[in-house]
């Protein structure tokens, strides 16, 4: 197909690059953290979203080689930050591939990087499919070091009981139920229960998407622990990221 084809060439043509994206603490509104997002800018099409080429690669390997780029990346953009860590997306096959822990660490390594500085991202369906074995990794990886958050909390089938079965360091809530908080009670009452089963848990709780003032106010009423979108700041290049580093909101 063509997106998979051109998508082969995209590292070595030059196409793709990083944003990225601050997360901030409730308390003290500093940037304790960004996202790095990938983007992919193609010759003869214009952009990409990684919404659709993401789930392309994923149906081969070219998701391995893809994400071994954006996490070296990330890495290396670690040395210009003070003290901020750089949360990294893994899709379900990412975080699946034979010996990820010990890649992922050879990589941190490699850069001589803390691993406490790296975050690593993953959905419900990437530890729910086959909960023994992420249970595991999960362990492993935090054992080492490494955040985990759980990202597009609240949208998958994660039971929430069996949530406390994986080594976690955060919950991120999904931006949809953020945008319905205003409108629907429904929105509201999902995002402080998962505010609640953060804390219960003793995990950190980021809601993503978080566009308005009177969202800021409720998340912070809700009692979240970290806040990220728009408001803040969109997706940036890296000049400006690191000018946000040091930034206080
Ligand atoms: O940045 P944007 O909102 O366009 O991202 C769309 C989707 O692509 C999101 O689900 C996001 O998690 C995913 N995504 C963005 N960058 C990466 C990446 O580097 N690796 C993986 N696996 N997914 C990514
Ligand atoms: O699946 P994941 O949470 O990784 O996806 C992150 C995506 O959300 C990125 O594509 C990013 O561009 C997008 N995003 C980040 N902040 C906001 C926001 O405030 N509003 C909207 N609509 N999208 C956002
Ligand atoms: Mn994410
Ligand atoms: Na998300």
């Amino acid at each position: 197909r063509a997106i998979e084809g051109g998508l082969s060439l995209a590292i070595e043509k030059g196409e793709l690059s990083l944003v990225y994206q601050p997360i901030i603490a409730r308390e003290g509104l500093e940037v304790v953290g960004f996202e790095a997002l990938l983007r992919w800018n193609t010759e003869d099409h214009g952009p990409i979203s990684p919404a659709v080429f993401i789930p392309i690669a994923e149906e081969s390997n070219l998701i391995h080689e893809l994400g071994d780029w954006v996490l070296d990346q990330s890495l290396a953009v670690l040395q210009g930050w003070p003290g901020q860590y750089i949360s990294v997306n893994f899709s379900p096959r990412q975080f699946r591939r034979h010996n990820f822990v010990g890649r992922i660490m050879e990589s941190v390594q490699r850069a001589g990087i803390e691993p406490n500085r790296v975050q690593i991202e993953i959905t419900e369906t990437a530890i729910f499919d086959d909960a023994d074995r992420a249970a595991d990794t999960l362990y492993k990886l935090r054992q080492m070091g490494f955040r985990i958050a759980l990202d597009d909390f609240g949208t998958g089938y994660s039971s929430l009981y069996n949530i406390r079965k994986f080594a976690l360091d955060c919950l991120k809530i999904d931006r949809s139920f953020i945008d319905g908080m205003g409108r629907e009670r429904e929105s509201a009452a999902i995002v402080q229960s998962i505010v609640h089963l953060g804390r219960s848990l003793g995990l950190g709780v980021i809601a993503e998407g978080v566009e308005t003032e009177a969202q800021v106010q409720a998340l912070r009423v809700a009692g979240c622990s970290h806040l990220q979108g728009y408001y803040f700041s969109r997706p940036v290049a890296l000049e400006i990221a690191n000018e946000i580093a040091e930034r206080r909101y």
